[in-house]
């Protein structure tokens, strides 16, 4: 694909993250390099040629910390060493050594919300009496009663947010009891944490995923709420609800999205902007309403801001036309950059929850627009959620519900790399998690060289994706709804136009149109001389 002068000037000056995309590795279930069933860095390592050669520009690795991994990892013990079922230091040292050498930038997750149990500071404030400097860590207080909590929050993975210790004081975890909130009013925490940036940022690493980047800051800590189980529904995009009840709960939550994360977030800008090169963070930030997104991207706060919205849209014109809209005027009108997602590792995978064509359509749909991709590892071999036996479950969330809500176990199955049986050369052991004999075509070697596999639409796609980098002033709406179930923009000299409907749509095109991309593969390359093209239900087509 030729870039033009004017254009790779551009994209000399702009910061390599404004339209990157990234790839987000779950360490455990990417590759496993020793045979005990669990992915780890060196498997990375090894395997990292799939994500360059996939066009991605950046990897986002999820927790890989010393963690007793009751929750995934987001669990950290030591949140400057590797965890030994994923390796050590060394082994991350030549994970980034090798993404550098391929020209991969490097995210790592950083974990603030919370430590697990196992960090030696709970030890030590467990250890300490009530009132220790120890104990101000973390969030300590006595019961409104000796057997009744400081205040009635439900755990977002189910069950009270708060965990009695001998004493008689309750500790904060919004999350598994075993993930102690800290408190980020006390100063060991803010410094612990900024040491933390500094240690990965001096190993080479180009920003952060920042986890729960809203949960910081905490209100009204000893008060209750007066709808805990349904706010914590509304926190859940597993637990259905309608947009207004969820809105309206969302808009009263204690303890997300508080101002107080704000100067938090300043004091890392500077350390980011004092190492000689582009560091960037994005932020898992849940908010409501929107606007408040637009906050975390200030020019001297955060580079990005995740964008959900995308991860629970329906296939559907109206739907997608409003989510990008908004997202497009938003972010776009404070000068930021916006972030598209389709899946992630907490959420139900974009082709179970809209379908296989809908899935790539949407795919499609989303690189052609202004700003970052983040893609999950698997998503770009459209895999599914995974069926799996609730014997064969790990997520908290699955145990502490008594599995009412089914967890995050689905989207996080191992990837399957070659042959025809499960485990598909992920492992020489058992994987962690059973991966489906159902998907043996859906492997990395069955799809490759495969046309009309979902693995090469995104890697011509992404290819394609590169010509288009000219940032938000290229974009316009070109088709708005209009109840043809098709809406379109263009982005400079190249349409792209999804058909949302469920059976083809015909739509008038310049004379000589080409098609460069098709989420339906047998109209790719197609000259389109008479005008009129017919898009075929659920899908997408590139035309230049
Ligand atoms: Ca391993």
């Amino acid at each position: 694909m030729s870039i033009s002068p004017d254009l790779a000037a551009l994209q000399h000056q702009q910061p390599w993250w404004k339209e990157a995309v990234f790839y987000q590795i779950y360490p455990r279930s990417f590759f496993d390099s020793n045979g005990d069933g669990e992915g780890d860095l060196r498997g990375i390592t090894q395997h990292l040629e799939h994500v360059r050669d996939l066009g991605a520009d950046a990897i986002w690795l999820s927790p890989f910390y010393t963690s007793p991994n009751k929750d995934g990892g987001y669990d950290v013990a030591n949140p400057r060493d590797v965890d030994p079922r994923h390796g050590n230091l060394q082994d991350a040292r030549e994970l980034f050594a090798k993404a550098k050498a391929l020209d991969l930038k490097i995210l790592v997750d950083i974990v603030p919300n919370h430590f697990s149990d196992a960090h030696p500071w709970f030890a030590q404030a467990l250890a300490s009496p009530k009132g220790s400097s120890q104990r101000s860590r973390f969030h300590f207080y006595d019961g409104k009663t000796s057997t009744t909590p400081p205040n009635n929050w439900i755990s977002l993975f189910g069950g009270s947010a708060w965990t009695q210790v001998e004493d008689g004081q309750w500790y904060l975890h919004l999350f598994d009891s075993s993930q102690p909130d800290l408190n980020w009013e006390n100063a060991d925490v803010k410094a612990d944490f900024e040491e933390t940036l500094r240690f990965w940022l001096n190993l080479g690493v180009d920003g952060f995923r920042i986890d729960v980047a809203h949960g910081l800051a905490k209100e009204n800590i000893l008060a209750d709420h007066d709808d805990p189980q349904g706010l914590s529904d509304a926190l859940r995009l597993d637990v259905e609800m309608s947009a207004e009840a969820r809105g309206k709960l969302l808009a009263s939550v204690p303890f997300f999205d508080r101002d107080g994360v704000h100067e938090i977030y300043r004091g890392w800008r500077k350390i980011f902007d004092s190492y000689n090169r582009d560091v960037m963070a994005v932020a898992e930030a849940w908010v409501h309403p929107p606007e408040r997104a637009t906050l975390y991207v200030r020019p001297d706060e955060l580079q990005q801001v995740f964008n959900f919205d995308l991860l629970v849209a329906p296939f559907d014109d109206k739907e997608l036309f409003a989510c990008v809209d908004r997202t497009l005027k938003l972010i776009g009108g404070v000068g930021a950059t916006p972030t598209w997602a389709l899946s992630n590792h907490d959420t139900p995978r974009v082709a179970s929850r809209v379908g296989d064509e809908q899935a790539r359509a949407l795919a499609l749909f989303t690189f052609g627009l202004p700003g970052s991709c983040y893609i999950f590892q698997g998503q770009e071999l459209g895999l599914p959620d995974a069926e799996l036996e609730d014997t064969d479950r790990q997520d908290p969330a699955f145990f502490r519900t008594n599995g009412v809500q089914k967890g995050r176990d689905g989207a996080r199955v191992p990837l399957p790399w070659n042959g025809n049986a499960t485990p598909f050369g992920f492992t020489e052991g058992k994987p962690w998690l059973p991966i489906p004999q159902s998907w043996a075509h859906l492997s990395v070697a069955a799809e490759s060289g495969v046309p009309q596999s979902s693995l090469e639409l995104y890697r011509r796609a992404l290819q394609v994706r590169g010509s288009l980098q000219s940032g938000l002033a290229s974009f316009a709406w070109t088709q708005t709804p209009n109840g043809s179930g098709l809406i379109s923009y263009r982005r400079g000299d190249t349409y792209v136009i999804v058909n949302t409907a469920a059976h083809e749509v015909s739509v008038k095109l310049p004379e000589d149109a080409t098609v460069i991309l098709s989420s339906i593969y047998d109209l790719q390359g197609r000259v389109i001389p008479a005008g009129h093209i017919r898009i075929a239900a659920h899908s997408c087509i590139w035309i230049r």
